[in-house]
């Protein structure tokens, strides 16, 4: 459960990774890049959680590492620790202007590289933490609406630029305000926690999203899927909702737990709002027309 964190050491000379892999080998993983080619290779391959970055090397220099790192998605957020013979003010200043977290002067000191990668993993932990905090909903662990309404933009973005189609699934579980009255409010948080939990098993594609849009209401968005597709995902989701077989025997629609689902797909000219808000005008539809089905 406790995986050790990932250290990459980036060095050309053979001893400072020798002698710098044996400090960190007891406390954590630790991967080895003799020059900054392999150094960004081993990077993107590992995604490690910290770099200790060698400035002076031969084929590339760790400040243009550093660069490159940043410019690629997969391994911008990466901590890095310069540890360089460099040890001018001003090497120091522009490595941290690049966006290091920290500057080791070599020759280093065993104690203080040890305490400081420590504390920058301890940053990295806690960094993380915040970022699941704020895009994970607390009751049902989907993503959540600010998450929702970044990959939304992100993904109408990119089918506009692909020209690649986009669906957009609006889920309101039916009768839930009864279910709640009937069953008593922590029944319902375990019946959304239940509900939430399917949505998520049915959109597993690279790119679907599941998140909880706001109370009983869930948002799927479904990448490169066009409406035939998404539409059929949407219906077999509310038939294996209704197998779930949540007694709800305050609803006037059946005996168990029963969703509405409105769906649409990005067309010619459309904004998010506008594609949005025909899933929102479906999802009515579907509510009017007798609950627990689909409207595309
Ligand atoms: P409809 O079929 O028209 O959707 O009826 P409904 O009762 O589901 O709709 P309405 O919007 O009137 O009520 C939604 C209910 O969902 C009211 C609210 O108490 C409940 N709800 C929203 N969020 C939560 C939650 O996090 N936990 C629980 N237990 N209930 C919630
Ligand atoms: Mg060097
Ligand atoms: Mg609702
Ligand atoms: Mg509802």
């Amino acid at each position: 459960m406790n995986a050790l964190q990932k250290v990459l050491v980036a060095d050309d000379d053979a001893i400072n990774r020798e002698v710098l892999a044996e400090l960190l080998k007891p406390e954590y993983t630790v991967l080895l890049a003799k020059d900054g080619t392999q150094a960004l290779d081993r990077a993107t391959r590992h995604v490690p959680d910290l770099v200790l970055l060698d400035v002076m090397m031969p084929d590339m220099d760790g400040f243009e590492v550093l660069r490159r790192l940043r410019a690629d998605p997969r391994t911008a957020d990466i901590a890095v620790i310069f540890v360089s013979g460099l040890g001018r003010p001003e090497d120091e200043a522009q490595g941290l202007k690049l966006g290091a977290s920290d500057y080791i002067a070599k020759p280093f000191n065993a104690t203080v590289v040890m305490a400081r990668v420590a504390l920058h993993l301890q940053m990295v932990r806690q960094r993380r933490m915040l970022e699941h905090l704020a895009h994970v909903d607390g009751l049902t662990e989907l993503a959540n609406r600010r998450r929702f309404d970044e990959v939304f933009e992100a993904e109408y973005q990119r089918a506009r630029r692909r020209d690649t189609p986009l669906s957009l699934a609006l889920l309101d579980i039916d009768s839930f305000k009864q279910y709640n009255d009937h069953y008593g409010h922590p029944a319902g948080d375990r019946a959304l926690r239940a509900v939430a939990r399917t949505a998520d098993a049915f959109v597993r594609r690279p790119g679907d999203l599941a998140a909880r849009y706001g109370g009983e209401e869930l948002v799927l968005l479904m990448p490169e899927t066009d409406a035939a597709h998404a539409r059929g995902l949407a219906d077999r989701l509310r038939d294996a909702l209704n197998r779930l077989a949540i007694a709800h025997v305050a609803s006037p629609v059946a005996p168990v737990l029963t969703v509405s689902v409105g769906g649409a797909t990005l067309l010619p000219g459309e904004d998010t709002a506008a594609l949005f808000a025909a899933a929102d005008a479906h999802l009515y539809r579907a509510k009017q027309a007798g609950r627990n089905r689909v409207v595309w």
